[in-house]
């Protein structure tokens, strides 16, 4: 994959404040427990792994108030930490595979990529949205708004995280596996034309079918491709050790295909992997998965 570049840099960021729920900050430890530089060494790639970055446990401020949007400021600060580090880690011609912690971080790491982007596309694997603002979110957590404030939609505190930059646009993005979404997400994803290929058109017309159009909708007049990979788009069989896990999804083989297909593809030019969290998995199984995916992503072949 010519667009992946040589040296790529893994960033851990043990979140769970967006999850508003323990353990999926011990995510990026269990996917490195589960062999992923060495992995990625086998497929010919210069890895550095630049750490964890550092995040505040919520005792110390979970008892300030601030909306209905939990742990806002802490949220909003590791973010900006992100943002730069992503941004300096391709001025410095690295690829930036960032793993959580929950999908709260996919803001600072859009944040960062977008400083080099004028028209980036998103691929959104996950079972939610994450498309919900302070208005319409039922729990107040910062992970199911996400991909909102990606494009430029919520509180001022996360769409002004990485200062003037570009914004995703609505039309660049693809979602897949979605199949729990919140009336207000549902109504946003309408407004705004996301395309979304739910649990219902996985089934309808395969996987391979919505990758081939995902990509289309993620590189038609872009200049790069994320994929921002929420475990819980997969079955949670194959993937039990998620906080939220969704039944009927797509299973691990089909994933595994959907990152093959991508990475034939030749667009990705930053990717995160998130919501591992341990404390519910079985034997590392989750994280196991995700260096599955990770290494299919990264042109990994079977023969
Ligand atoms: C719900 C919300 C969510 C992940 C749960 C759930 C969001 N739509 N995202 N688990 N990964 O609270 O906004
Ligand atoms: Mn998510
Ligand atoms: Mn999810
Ligand atoms: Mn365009």
């Amino acid at each position: 994959n010519p667009r992946i570049r040589k040296n790529v840099s893994i960033i851990g960021v043990p979140m769970d404040l967006g999850a508003d729920r323990r353990g999926v900050d011990m995510g990026p430890s269990a996917i490195r427990c589960a062999g992923l530089e060495p992995r990625l060494e086998q497929l010919g790639y210069a890895v550095r792994d630049e750490g964890d970055l550092i995040v505040r446990r919520a005792k110390a401020y979970s008892a300030v108030p601030e909306s209905n949007l939990k742990y806002l400021y802490e949220i909003v600060r590791v973010n900006e930490e992100l943002a730069d580090t992503v941004s300096d880690l391709i001025v410095g011609g690295r690829f930036p595979l960032v793993l959580g912690g929950d999908h709260s971080i996919a803001i600072g790491t859009l944040a960062g990529v977008l400083r080099h982007k004028e028209s980036l596309g998103v691929i959104w694997y996950d079972s939610h949205g994450d498309v919900n603002t302070a208005d319409t979110s039922p729990s107040g957590n910062i992970h199911g708004m996400a991909l909102a404030v990606a494009m430029g939609y919520g509180h001022p505190a996360l769409t002004g995280i990485g200062g003037e930059r570009p914004k995703v646009k609505p039309e660049h993005v693809a979602i897949v596996g979605a199949r729990s979404l919140d009336p207000g997400e549902r109504d946003f994803l309408k407004a705004k034309g996301v395309t979304v290929f739910t649990m219902h058109e996985v089934d309808r017309i395969g996987i391979s079918r919505v990758m081939e159009q995902a990509l289309e909708v993620a590189t038609r007049g872009t200049d790069g491709v994320h994929v921002s990979f929420d475990l819980d788009g997969v079955d949670p069989k194959d993937a039990p050790g998620v906080g939220t896990p969704v039944l009927a999804g797509i299973s691990l083989r089909e994933s595994l295909l959907a990152m093959e297909i991508v990475s034939d593809a030749n667009v990705v030019t930053s990717a995160e992997f998130v919501e591992v969290n341990p404390t519910l998995d079985s034997q590392n199984q989750t994280a196991r998965a995700a260096v599955e995916l990770i290494t299919s992503l990264m042109g990994e072949k079977i023969l």
